[in-house]
């Protein structure tokens, strides 16, 4: 058995059926001019975390486990964008109008690919959703059950959004889901926080949290193993 030192206890890995989310990396959250700023917020936390994230993706490719990158968009005639979801933030710049990097949040749009440093790898798989949880009106579940994943380590922004909606949804559907603490990021640094307490709280009500190094120690033990098995 591999366990991941872990919040708020060990986090058991299984032999299969482990992958790896990463949800948001997208110029439109961390680059000046996309929706994030749109929405008036320092856009500069988030850059913090690409390195660790980086790190995670480069091992997963390594031991060639499955990857699933999430974006999200919406089509260009704003069918999938609600009114409601349009008009949030009262910014000068609203999904779908035209920013420094093409259309806010608009599919195909510069500004909504994943940032150079995450560009997703053939093979890997790579889901665009329309709103904040990456299962609702996606085919990530089905895509999921396909590959046998039961296990689910994630990273991503933004914290308190879209990825711990996804994180929810997630063990919601009976998945054992890990936040890796220094690969999500948060506008707001006292909702992370207050997120990776509350996920973990209530002995794992939402799932586990640990850093990027505790991942990376537990997924060298599981590569030796099966190595040696
Ligand atoms: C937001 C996200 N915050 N990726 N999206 O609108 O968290």
């Amino acid at each position: 058995m591999v366990l991941i030192s872990a919040q708020p206890y060990d986090y058991q890995l299984p032999v299969k059926g482990l992958g790896l989310l990463i949800i948001d990396m997208q110029r439109d959250f961390l680059e000046p001019g996309g929706f994030g700023e749109a929405l008036g917020n320092d856009i500069s936390y988030l850059r913090q975390i690409v390195p660790t994230v980086k790190q995670l993706l480069q091992t997963f490719r390594s031991l060639q486990l499955p990857i699933f990158h999430i974006i999200e968009g919406h089509a260009p005639d704003l069918s999938d964008c609600p009114n409601s979801k349009r008009q949030r933030g009262r910014g000068n710049l609203k999904i779908g109008d035209v920013g420094a990097m093409g259309r806010i949040l608009v599919l195909g749009e510069p500004g909504n690919a994943i940032i150079p440093e995450l560009s997703p790898a053939s093979g890997e798989f790579v889901i665009s959703k329309p709103g904040k949880g990456a299962f609702c009106r996606t085919n990530l579940e089905k895509l999921l059950n396909e590959q046998g994943i039961t296990h689910l380590i994630i990273t991503g922004v933004t914290t308190e959004v879209c990825v711990q909606t996804t994180m929810r949804e997630a063990n919601d559907r009976g998945i054992e889901c890990l936040l890796v603490e220094d690969a999500t990021a948060s506008y707001f640094p006292d909702f992370k926080q207050a997120t990776l307490e509350m996920i973990c709280a209530q002995g794992a009500i939402i799932g586990w949290t640990a850093t990027a190094a505790e991942v990376l120690q537990g997924l060298r033990t599981w590569q030796a193993k099966l190595t040696f098995a």
